[in-house]
């Protein structure tokens, strides 16, 4: 893509409520605009990387067996009357009517959705267990929306449910997506802490949160940094290793503001590996046994043909939180740098243009040929305008590596340069192989 071509609105006034980097940063980078409060558009930049972020999401829930599908957005508001959630949920539900005057609402979770297509077709424990999921929008009248995307009415979510015939089978299945969350966070190159949590309007008794340390998160963090020695990769897809997985895991303390405690945070934990901080909630999981599927009536025959409430967890991931909180995560003085595995491109080449002088122009689509050849993401830096200005736009788009068209390079050798690094000469083919690797 070249930069002249691509819709990249990029802004420096900014709104007085844009408080935190990664807020200021995507509205600066044209990734988003506000469309009203809490509400946002994303642009082509933001909605590239937030689609990255949802396909490694959907590789690790495919990788332990679970199954996309899509819900819709709106609802009918007699399920969660079933559920008896209609009126608890309160005014956080975004409540609509049709032409017909059906009371329909915008869903801010589908558990009750999930159950009723769930008992409509599954009758017998033969077909369990069973892990669905999809990745939609979903709408929150948030009382206060701020940070941008990290809590905002609008947003993306994975949610996944679980579907099982006792309580032992349906740990089993979130012992799966506990490791599936570990994994996922760990290919987003970010150290997620599942941390122990309270179940809010979701319900239930066995919850984590899974929470990235961020100095602007929202929760206060209280953990043992030896949590980060856990390398979520020795495990296997099996029950046994998962099942130990969560016990290495609760070994270590952890908590939110809402868990913690003084007296067993100093008890457990050395002072030099304490960890205060603020933290982001990027996922968070549920397992409420037969809470929704009890008042549906969604039941199943077990073994001996009795009829018996299926058991259901729900899992959660902020697919679009994540965009904002990788942001912050990740900047740092006053550089972008996004991982690999999610920045809006690969590569960008940065040639010094002029109006007399177009041979570095030229030189740089020939390059930028050449890599889109081997399916290389590269961005071109079209546009007429002196380097230094260059050099700041890319240090806030944070694409990862550069390479620099201009004195230093010399026939077939460039400057290449990974952000935040010291650039180095390299011919092309040597470009390419590090790209690879
Ligand atoms: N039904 C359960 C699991 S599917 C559920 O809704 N859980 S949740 O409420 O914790 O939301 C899941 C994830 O969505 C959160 O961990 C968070 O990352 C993201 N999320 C929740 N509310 C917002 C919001 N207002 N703005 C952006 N992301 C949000």
């Amino acid at each position: 893509m070249f930069i002249s071509k691509l819709f990249i609105p990029i802004t420096k006034d900014l709104p007085a409520e844009a408080k935190i980097k990664s807020h200021q940063l995507m509205l600066r980078t044209g990734m988003i605009k506000q469309s009203s409060a809490g509400i946002y558009s994303w642009l082509p930049l933001g909605f590239k990387v937030m689609k990255k972020i949802e396909q490694i999401v959907r590789e690790e829930q495919n990788s332990i067996g679970a199954q996309e599908m899509l819900m819709p957005t709106i609802q009918s508001s007699e399920i969660w009357k079933e559920s008896g959630r209609y009126d608890d949920y309160g005014e956080e539900m975004l409540r609509i009517k049709d032409r017909q005057g059906r009371e329909l609402l915008y869903g801010p979770t589908n558990e009750e959705l999930i159950t009723d297509v769930f008992r409509s077709s599954v009758k017998s424990y033969k077909s369990l267990p069973q892990l669905l999921y999809h990745i939609q929008w979903k709408f929150r009248d948030e009382i206060r929306p701020r940070f941008g995307v990290m809590r905002c009415k609008e947003f993306y979510m994975k949610d996944a449910y679980s579907f099982d015939l006792s309580d032992e089978e349906a740990k089993k299945s979130y012992n799966k997506m506990f490791y599936s969350y570990l994994k996922t966070f760990d290919k987003l190159d970010l150290k997620a802490i599942p941390m122990a949590a309270d179940t809010g309007p979701i319900g239930g008794d066995l919850s984590h949160e899974f929470v990235i340390l961020a100095e602007t998160g929202e929760s206060d963090i209280y953990a043992d940094k030896n949590i980060f020695k856990i390398d979520p990769n020795k495990y296997k897809l099996e029950d046994g290793s998962l099942q130990k997985m969560r016990e290495d895991y609760s070994k270590i303390y952890a908590a939110t503001d809402e868990k913690y405690k003084k007296e067993d945070f100093e008890k457990s934990v050395k002072k030099e590996d304490q960890i205060i901080t603020k933290g982001i909630e990027v996922g968070h999981i549920f397992y409420f046994s037969d809470k929704y599927s009890k008042p549906m009536n969604c039941l199943i025959d077990d073994k001996s043909g009795k009829k018996t409430s299926v058991k259901m967890g729900s899992y959660g991931i902020g697919v679009s939180r994540l965009v904002g909180a990788i942001i912050e995560a990740k900047y740092n003085n006053e550089i972008m740098k996004w991982p690999k595995t999610v920045a809006p491109f690969d590569i960008v080449i940065i040639p010094s243009i002029s109006k007399n002088n177009k041979e570095n122009l030229e030189k740089a689509e020939k390059v930028y040929n050449e890599l889109k050849k081997q399916n290389i993401d590269v961005l071109l830096d079209d546009v007429d305008e002196n380097m230094s200005n260059k050099f700041k736009k890319h240090d806030l788009i944070g694409v990862p590596y550069q390479i620099i068209i201009g004195s230093k390079s010399d026939g077939d050798s460039f400057e290449f340069k990974e952000l935040n690094e010291k650039s180095e000469i390299l011919s092309l083919d040597n470009i390419k192989l590090k790209l690879k690797s």
